[in-house]
């Protein structure tokens, strides 16, 4: 069981570096591996009420991709959605409307309590954007955070 699931790693960070290939990103390492960074973020509810993501802000390099390793530690469910302000708060009104809409899109991930799951995004673009929960209530409980991507070549 073990072979037939690092099998299906494997082919998947095949598919993903020819992705990135395609992408016209090099390669920084050859044998299947894609180096990422990682960044682990925590989601949970708080004994005052409040819920949170840990860390609650992110600083992104344009050009970057970075594999996000999302842990739902809270009672309820909890998404992730990164996209620009505006977007977010269009999103979120439909959640009000919809509760139990569906994601489908490649920059959101729901989970339930306990459930952990990943995103592997590049930042293609610079600008200020932000990591949200757009779960009715969620939000204003504290639930987002500013993600800034920087050309940081530019600025050496
Ligand atoms: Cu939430």
């Amino acid at each position: 069981m073990k072979a037939t699931h690092l099998k299906q790693g494997e082919d998947a960070e095949l598919a993903c570096c020819d992705h990135l290939r395609s992408q016209g990103l090099k390669l920084v390492d050859s044998n299947f591996h894609c180096r990422y960074g990682e960044i682990d973020i925590i989601m949970l509810e708080k004994e005052d009420g409040s819920m949170v993501f840990e860390p609650a802000a992110l600083n992104m390099k344009k050009g970057e991709t970075v594999r996000f390793l999302l842990t739902n530690k809270g009672d309820s469910d909890h998404e992730f959605v990164m996209d620009d302000v505006v977007a977010n708060q269009k999103h979120k009104l439909a959640m009000e409307k919809y509760p139990d809409m569906e994601h489908a899109d490649p920059n959101a991930i729901r989970l339930e309590s306990g459930e952990s799951g990943e995103i592997v995004w590049t930042f293609a673009n610079t600008g200020k954007f932000e990591f949200a929960c757009l779960i009715p209530g969620h939000y204003e409980a504290g639930m987002h955070g500013a993600l800034t991507v920087e050309d940081r070549t530019a600025a050496n």
